[in-house]
């Protein structure tokens, strides 16, 4: 046989042995020699349901830099491994975002779209998630939106998108390719995209600042391996940590780089790093993300709790008798990390499978 046929029976014998060793399911003996011909056969396997959901759960207790693992057992798949038409996947992501966004519950969320197969690749999701802001460059180097978005939103516009209104926080169409298609792009319908609103508990000029945003952070450019077989487009989503918004989305220099007009606004000293200014900037930015999202009724977590949740999850997973790879780097959350007990202790990085990877950047 060919070395992929053989390398894909290995990587699948080792799924199947651990599924039915997780769940209990005794001798994988006949589901071994019915994957052996069906890849004989056709160059590939068809996950079952029961597999499907399971290595899509394992591959996210594989996930090195997830800090929010406590939950994987709770992750809902949505088996649409029927679609490969670019026009089929857009309509059920926007499915998924309105089932994930649960009108402000979110839930843990994955949809599955058509694996590739010999010869015929998956539909591919060009954009890094679901939702995301468009990044427009300006004559003098600035930009209006996301910075991290201008090569999305010059792909969108190369492809026939119009471009938004040009706020802050347009919305930007998905890019997605089918199996016999280029990409084309799809406006996201508004009832679709949940968004927040930010406030501050203190300061009423803070709702002045027009600053939000999306309520569902839903990964869509990352690979579902599973048992050798390859889900390129498979978005997922849990939900934000406030972390992720207030320290890094709106925070970051080459982002949305709001402390210096924060910091304007507090009346602090911004001439001299050591008035701490943005660190003081950065905890209103933070205190406004949770205090917004609690107030529209949306789900996010902050980083002491989930910190302390990711600790019950090693403790958890080690009585069982795993052991849970982890990357210091990515777990511990960037304020305050000395003050959350994820930060005192050392991880090792464990490279499992079934796992979500990302492959080489789709380019146009
Ligand atoms: N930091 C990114 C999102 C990465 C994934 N975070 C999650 N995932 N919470 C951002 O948009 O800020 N999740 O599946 O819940």
């Amino acid at each position: 046989t060919d070395p992929a046929a053989r390398r894909l029976l290995r990587a699948a014998a080792e799924f199947v042995r651990l599924h039915h060793a997780e769940e209990g399911l005794g001798d994988p003996g006949p589901r071994l020699a019915a994957v052996r011909v069906e890849i004989a056969g056709t160059g590939t396997y068809r996950h079952t349901r029961d597999e499907l959901v399971f290595g899509a759960r394992v591959a996210w207790r594989n996930a090195n830099r997830c800090i929010g693992r406590l939950y994987w057992r709770s992750l809902r798949v949505v088996d649409r491994r029927d679609v490969t038409d670019a026009e089929e996947v857009a309509a059920a992501c926007a499915g998924h975002l309105r089932e994930a966004g649960g009108g402000g519950r979110i839930r843990a969320l994955i949809t599955v779209f058509a694996p590739d197969a010999p010869g015929r690749p998956g539909p591919r999701i060009w954009n890094e998630q679901l939702v995301r802001y468009a990044g427009y460059p300006g004559p003098d180097g600035s930009v209006t939106g996301d910075p991290r978005n201008t090569g999305l939103t010059a792909l969108a516009r190369r492809l026939g998108w119009p471009g938004g209104p040009g706020t802050p926080f347009d919305v930007l169409p998905l890019v997605i390719q089918g199996t016999d298609d280029k990409p084309r792009w799809f406006a996201l319908p508004g009832d679709a995209v949940l968004e927040v609103d930010l406030v501050h508990p203190e300061y009423a000029w803070w709702g002045r600042l027009g600053l939000r945003w999306h309520a569902v952070p839903a990964l869509a450019n990352m690979c579902l391996e599973i048992g050798g077989v390859c889900y390129p487009a498979a978005p997922f989503n849990g939900w934000y940590m406030g972390t992720e918004i207030g320290a890094r989305n709106l925070a970051d220099t080459d982002r949305y780089d709001l402390l210096p007009l924060i910091a304007e606004h507090l009346g602090l000293d911004t001439g001299d790093d050591r008035t701490l200014w943005k660190d003081r900037a950065l905890v209103e930015l933070n205190r406004s993300v949770l205090h917004s999202f609690d107030r529209a009724g949306v789900t996010v977590t902050d980083h002491h709790t989930e910190s302390r949740r990711f600790l019950a999850h090693l403790g958890r997973e080690q009585r069982r008798g795993r052991a849970v790879g982890a990357d210091w780097s990515w777990i511990v959350p960037p304020i305050s990390g000395s003050a959350t007990p994820v930060f005192h202790r050392t991880y090792e990085i464990v490279e499992r499978h079934p796992a979500y990877v990302h492959h080489a950047e789709a380019r146009a």
